[in-house]
Order: C-alpha cells, then structure tokens, then sequence
C-alpha cells in the first residue's frame, strides 16, 4: 500500500530502519509501473534503466543503452520523474540520492547553468571559460528581481536586502576546494556589492575595492599544479554601507600562510611580474634580472603560465596600486624590497674549516641585496654568518653549518616578505577606510584557500586543510542550527534527526597539550627535535582519534571530511619556526629602507603589546612565536567575525581536474559532493524532514481524498487522519504545532495518489458525460 515508503534509496542509506520487505514492495511497485531506476554499473558509474524482473537478490535491468544487464538488487537507486530534469534547487527532486543530484548537476552544467541550489546552499560549478552570464545587464535583472535563477548575484542580493531590512551584518562564505572557483566566485560576488553600493559618492569606493584583487592575488596568489592562481592567503572583506544602502568604505583581513619561496610550481606572480613588466629605468636601479636569474624562481622548471602575460599584468598592478593611494615613493620602495628577496636567494655559502661550516660568499648577490635593503655589504654578510646565541653561557661565537646558514638566509628573506604583505594591506586598508557615513552595516565575503592534498603535502597543506576544517564545521553547525530551530520551534522531537559533525578532525588539531598544533609547537622549541621525532610523537599521542592514521617513517594521514590526506614531517619544523633570528633586527633597523625600520619595530612591538585574545598571550614570549600558533589565531579572528553575521553559502566544485571547459568527471564531483559539505546538507535534508507544508495547505491539498464522512475540521486533526489513511509510515513523518515534517519521497507518494483519484474522478465525469449524449 505505500510503494514510495521506505524508497530503494532508504534501504541502502538507512537499512537498520527500513524492513526488507519494503524493498520487495517497491521494487515490484518500480516493475509494474515501468519506472526508472539509476543502476550502478560495474564501473562504478549510474546509467538510467528499468528494471525487467528479479529473482532473489538478483534484478534484470534493461538499460537506457539498450544493454540489459543483471545486477544486486543493492546497485539499484530510484529516479527521479523527467519532469525534476535539470531542476534549480536539489531539494525539489524527489530523491535526493547521489546519481540523482549528479545528473542534475550536470544536465544543468552541459547547458552553462552553472549554479545550482541546494537547499540554502548555492552550488558553483567551475565553467573553466567564458559564461555570458555577468554584467551590468545580468545585475539589474536580479536587483529588480527579473529573475529568480541561482546565481552568485541573487546570493548577495538577498545578503543585501537582509541586511538593510533585518539591520544584522552579512557575509557570503565561499568553500570548496583548490581550483573550484572560491576567488573568482568572491569577485562575483564584489561586483555585484559594488554595483549596489555605488551611487554618487560611493563609486570612487567602489572602484578602488574592486582593484584590491589584483593587487593582493599579486602578492598572495601563485601558480601550483591544482590551479594557476592558487590563494595562498584567505581573505575576508568587508563591505561597509551607508543607511541609504551606499557603500561607505571596506576592511580587508587575511590569514596568510608562510611564503614557501623554495618550493612550488610558481612562486608568487608579483616576482615574475616585476621582472617581466618593470621599465628600463627601474630594471636598472633595482639590478634587475630575468626570472630565471634568481634561484628563488628557478628552482621548478615552471617560469610562464599559458596565456598570462606578467609584463602587462605589472601595469595594471602599478594601476591598481595608484588607485589604491600607495604613492610612488612607497612602489619603488617595495619594488626594491621584492628584487632584495630574490636577490638574497642567490646569496650562496664557501665551505670552511673541513666541510664543516660556511661563510658567506662575498659576490654580486651580496652587494645588491645589500644596496637595495640600505645596508652595507659587510653588515648583511655578517649578520648571516653569525649563530644564534641560546643562553648567557653560549658566548663562543660559532660559524653556522651550511643548513644553519640557508636557513637564516631563507628566514630573513621571509621575514621581508611577509612583512611587505602585511603592510600592502594595511595601506590599501587606509585608503579604502570607512567613511562618516558609516552605519555599522557590513557584508563580509570569505575565500580562503581550498582543500589541498598532493602526492608530497607537507605544512602549508596541513594548515590549509586545517582552515578547511574550521569552515566546514561552520558550515555544518550552522545548517543544522537553522534545521534545529525550525523544528524545535514547532515543537518536533529534535534527538530523531541524525547528524554528524567534524569535531573530532578538529580535536586532532587543536586539543592541548596533545593536538598536532601544540605537539609540533613543543617540538620546534625542542633544539635536537627532528622531524622523525615529530612524527613519533604525533603517533605515540595520536593514536587514539580516529581522524589520525600511522603511516610508515616521518609520514602520518589525517582523515579530513573532504578525504584522507598524506603528511610528511620533513620541514614542518622549519616551517613552523617562524621567527627571525635576533641577529637581523639589529641589521633591519639600522638599514636606510624606511619599510625595513618600519617593519622591524612593528615586529619588536609585537612582542611587548599583550592583547586579551589568548592566541595573541602564546606569541607574546617571541620563543613561542610559531607559523602554526599565527594561523590559527588569524583563522579564529576571521571565524569570531563570521560568528556574527548571518552566513550565506556558496560551494564551489571542480568539474575536472585538467582545468578545461565542458568536461563533467561523474566521480570528482561526486567526490566533492559528498566531501566538501554539499551532500551534507543534502542528507541532513534527507535524515531530517525536507517537506514542510502547514496544516492548512496539507489537508487542503489531500483532504478530498478521504472518504470518511465524519471528518475532523480543523487542520491538524485532518493531516493525522490523511497521513493515517494513507499508512505513511510514522518514522516518516512528523507533526508539529503548525506544519507536517515529510521525509524524503513522502509527497511524491502522496502526490501519486492524489493523481490517481484525479484521474478517476475526470474518468467518471467523462462516462456521465458521455451517457448524457
Ligand atoms: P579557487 O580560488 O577555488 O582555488 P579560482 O577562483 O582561482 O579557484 O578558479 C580557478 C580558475 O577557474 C580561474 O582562474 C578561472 O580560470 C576559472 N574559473 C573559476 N570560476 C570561473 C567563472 N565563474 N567563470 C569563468 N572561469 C572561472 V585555491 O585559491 O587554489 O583554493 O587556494
Ligand atoms: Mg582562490
């Protein structure tokens, strides 16, 4: 009597709770009514079908390809009618199963539709070419409400007028992995923010926040083998806008990793920019060479992306940096700043003393280094032959080991880097500062750097993958929070929805004293640690949580929710140590570059400044200064912002993995579908009540349908009685105070009956009409 109760799909997601019999049923149900099922080839891959007969376990299906085929009963899914093809919002379908949700993705996609709703959530799939889609045109549908068709501009429209009606901040939080379209989805999204907000005083405002993105993928974007302009730094910004709804100003945070300027496809593009598009004159003044002169880019064979053109992308960055108000005086201040890190780079070392120790070779790379910082040669070349003293009693001045002496070096060019970052942001801060309009209003967009997993992944990827985690868990706790409400609210019995969240992923990093962070924090400050020992005690203490998994030597795994990734401890402490030696505070502070004295105080006072967040209490002993301690206390700022505001998602997936327009590859999406949070909310959907109809529209729509004479009025009483005549099985249901709560596939069922009556009914009135004539 109920073929769509306990549907095919239930059997295999939830086979505790559905009985075999209704498997039975159904699949009977699916055989006389010719219905089509999704069945799972032995590839792996669904092809449509319907299913001939069964025997046993056993089905006979006759595939869409004409082939038929014999398969478990298990490798057979419900479809979804034709009339769901292609569908706007996921929740629309009648069966939320995974080949459901993939065809209509990639119906949708193969027709350039490339967002999609799931639920709350919107889905961006990566067209990797030109989409006619953007625009002032495209803008104006959706402000005017033209249109309704899932699209990063309807996302902010809505944040916008939430924010102006509700008076509560936004934000837009843009999530998938590297390459899935996060930055280029954020600048949609800035666009359209800044189209809203630019009336007469706000489109200066507007243009000027726009610019920031070249300028800070610049510094902070560089090419690896998931995606030519990988973020190596998360970002978020915030939009400020007038009570008229004008933008008024925008704040940018990043939470940046360590600068890997030894490894990598690509190092970040403004070093190649600069030495293709700087002008004779300022070529000639920093000593400028080619690319692949400087030993900090010409380690990987990789000095050109395809179909970039670095000279012309150095215009537009000194464009964007007038736009933005860094005078000329500070452009060739950093100018020089970033030809002093390449050139420190090819600053090399003379073996002394039998091998065993170094000096630093006096040569060309030395004496422009030095130019360019404002110091003298012997002063740069002293500061990197001179140990570090540990302790009063340390007072023999050694001579450093070769590994000592690079890694200094490495530090220091760092050091510059990371520095200039920080300031580019604060100037470009300044100069977009918000206004005396300011309401207090604001929509932050975040994009953040995407889940990362390589063959070699070592502590950027931890780290990156890390941030991915703290996302996700907002993601998650918030789409179920919204869940949670509605049904408390109506007073459901919350405990019947199943949900499950990350929090064990991100007890595996954060926990003290026994978390990877503190671990590899004790261990950085441990001076004969190395990274086996590392590895050894994340084994000897991590054993216990299931996210962590032993691997051999100085590797170990870690079971993210996007997929299980491979560490390798070799340089994690390195990296971690991120703290310049003391030696080169004396020499940056003496140096002429008025960005180096200005840099090096900030760094000094840093340490001297206490500040109430218990991240910033670990750095103030510049000993416990480390990479992984920063990330993280520039993550959790970014998150306590978010934590605020009302969130909108956008989930962003990578259709294929050669970068190339057209090409759905069924198993890398699903693979991110299920991972990065879109299946999530589809299954919270699915194990919690995805239909909700109040009273009033459920017993309006099938209360004809019972026969009964002496029917209850009111409408609560009358949806008992509909889902009682109709058996809906109770775990399928739940009623609250002014809605019915439906599982998945409920109404179809329902709806399947209300047709049949229908017809019946049309049926009967034709005969009468018939016998009248
Ligand atoms: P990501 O931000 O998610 O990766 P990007 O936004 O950099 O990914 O996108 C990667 C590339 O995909 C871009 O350089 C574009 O070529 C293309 N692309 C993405 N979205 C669009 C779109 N809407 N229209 C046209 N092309 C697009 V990472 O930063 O690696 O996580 O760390
Ligand atoms: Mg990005």
């Amino acid at each position: 009597e109920s073929p769509y109760g306990g549907s095919l799909e239930d059997c295999r997601t939830r086979p505790e709770k559905i009985a075999k019999s209704d498997c039975d049923d159904n699949i009977g149900y699916f055989i006389k009514k010719k219905l089509c099922v999704w069945c799972r080839l032995p590839s792996g891959l669904w092809e449509l079908g319907t299913i001939q007969s069964t025997s046993g376990d056993a089905a006979l299906v006759s595939l869409s390809s004409g082939n038929v085929i014999k398969v478990h009963r298990v490798e057979l899914l419900p479809a979804n009618p034709d009339v769901l093809e292609g569908v706007d919002d996921l929740i629309q379908l009648s069966y939320l199963n995974e080949p459901a949700v993939l065809y209509n993705l990639q119906c949708r996609y193969s027709q350039d539709m490339i967002y999609s709703k799931a639920g709350p959530v919107l889905i961006a799939i990566n067209p990797f070419k030109d989409v006619q889609i953007y625009g002032k045109d495209s803008i104006r549908a959706y402000r005017q409400k033209l249109t309704d068709k899932p699209h990063v501009y309807a996302v902010a429209d809505a944040a916008y007028d939430e924010m102006m009606t509700d008076d509560v901040n936004q934000s837009i939080i843009i999530s998938g992995e590297s390459g899935a379209g996060k930055t280029e989805t954020a600048k949609v999204a800035m666009q359209y923010l800044a189209a809203l907000g630019s009336g007469s005083c706000g489109t200066e405002h507007a243009n000027a926040i726009l610019q920031t993105n070249c300028i800070l993928e610049a510094f902070g974007n560089a090419k690896t083998s998931r995606n030519q302009n990988a973020s190596r730094f998360g970002k978020l910004i915030e939009f400020h806008f007038s009570t008229a709804g004008r933008i008024c100003g925008a704040f940018i945070q990043t939470c940046k990793l360590v600068a890997q300027l030894e490894n990598g496809e690509r190092s970040y593009h403004v070093f190649y920019q600069l030495c293709a598009g700087a002008p004779s004159t300022l070529k000639e003044r920093l000593n400028l060479k080619r690319a692949s002169e400087y030993k900090y880019l010409n380690q990987s064979d990789c000095l050109e992306i395809d179909g970039v053109d670095d000279a012309r992308k150095f215009h537009i960055l000194v464009e964007a940096l007038d736009v933005v108000h860094v005078c000329k005086e500070d452009q060739e201040h950093m100018f020089s700043l970033l030809a002093a890190v390449l050139w420190l780079g090819n600053i090399s070392f003379r073996a002394i003393d039998n091998e065993k120790h170094v000096e630093v070779l006096a040569d060309e790379a030395v004496t422009i280094a030095a130019m360019l910082m404002g110091c003298s040669s012997q002063e740069l070349m002293l500061s990197l032959s001179t140990p570090e003293i540990h302790g009063s009693k340390d007072s023999i001045v050694k001579r450093l080991t070769l590994r000592q002496a690079i890694d200094a070096r490495d530090a220091l060019a760092k050091f510059i880097y990371v520095s200039l970052f920080d300031w580019l942001v604060e100037q470009i801060n300044k100069s977009l500062a918000v206004g005396k309009c300011r309401t207090g209003r604001s929509i932050s967009i975040l994009d953040i750097h995407g889940f990362e997993s390589f063959q070699k992944n070592s502590f950027e990827q931890m780290c990156i993958n890390y941030a991915n985690e703290r996302l996700q868990q907002h993601f998650n706790r918030h789409l179920f929070k919204l869940e949670q409400e509605e049904c408390e609210l109506d007073g459901l019995d919350w405990t019947k929805v199943d949900f499950q969240d990350n929090q064990e992923c991100l007890n595996l990093f954060e926990k003290k004293p026994f978390g990877l962070l503190s671990m590899l924090d004790e261990e950085s400050n441990f001076p004969k640690a190395n990274d086996l020992t590392l590895a050894n005690k994340f084994k000897q203490h991590l054993n216990a949580n299931s996210c962590f998994k032993e691997e051999k030597g100085s590797t170990f795994s870690i079971r993210h929710h996007a997929g299980e990734v491979l560490y390798d401890t070799s340089g994690f402490l390195k990296k971690n140590r991120d703290r310049l030696p003391s030696v080169f505070f004396q020499l940056l502070s003496s140096c002429r570059c008025r960005l180096l004295q200005l840099f090096t105080s900030k760094e000094l006072k840093q340490f001297q400044k206490p500040e109430n967040d218990s991240y910033q209490i670990d750095a103030l002993d510049p000993s416990k200064s480390s990479a992984g301690i920063d990330f993280k206390g520039q993550l959790f700022k970014l998150m306590h912002q978010l934590e605020s505001s009302k969130p909108h998602f956008i989930s962003c997936i990578r259709p294929n993995s050669k970068q190339l327009p057209g090409m759905y590859e069924v198993n890398l999406v699903l693979q991110q579908l299920r991972c990065c949070g879109v299946l999530e909310v589809v299954r919270i959907s699915r194990s919690g009540y995805p239909t909700r109809m109040t009273h009033q529209e459920f017993a309006g729509r099938y209360g004809f349908l019972l026969l009964e004479d002496d029917l209850p009025q009111d409408p609560l009483s009358l949806s008992i009685a509909i889902l009682k005549r109709f058996s809906v099985l109770p775990e399928m249901y739940q009623i609250g105070y002014t809605k019915v709560f439906l599982r998945t596939g409920q109404i179809a069922s329902l709806e399947d009956k209300r047709k049949k009556v229908l017809r019946g009914i049309i049926g009967v009135q034709k005969y009468f009409r018939g016998h009248r004539a």
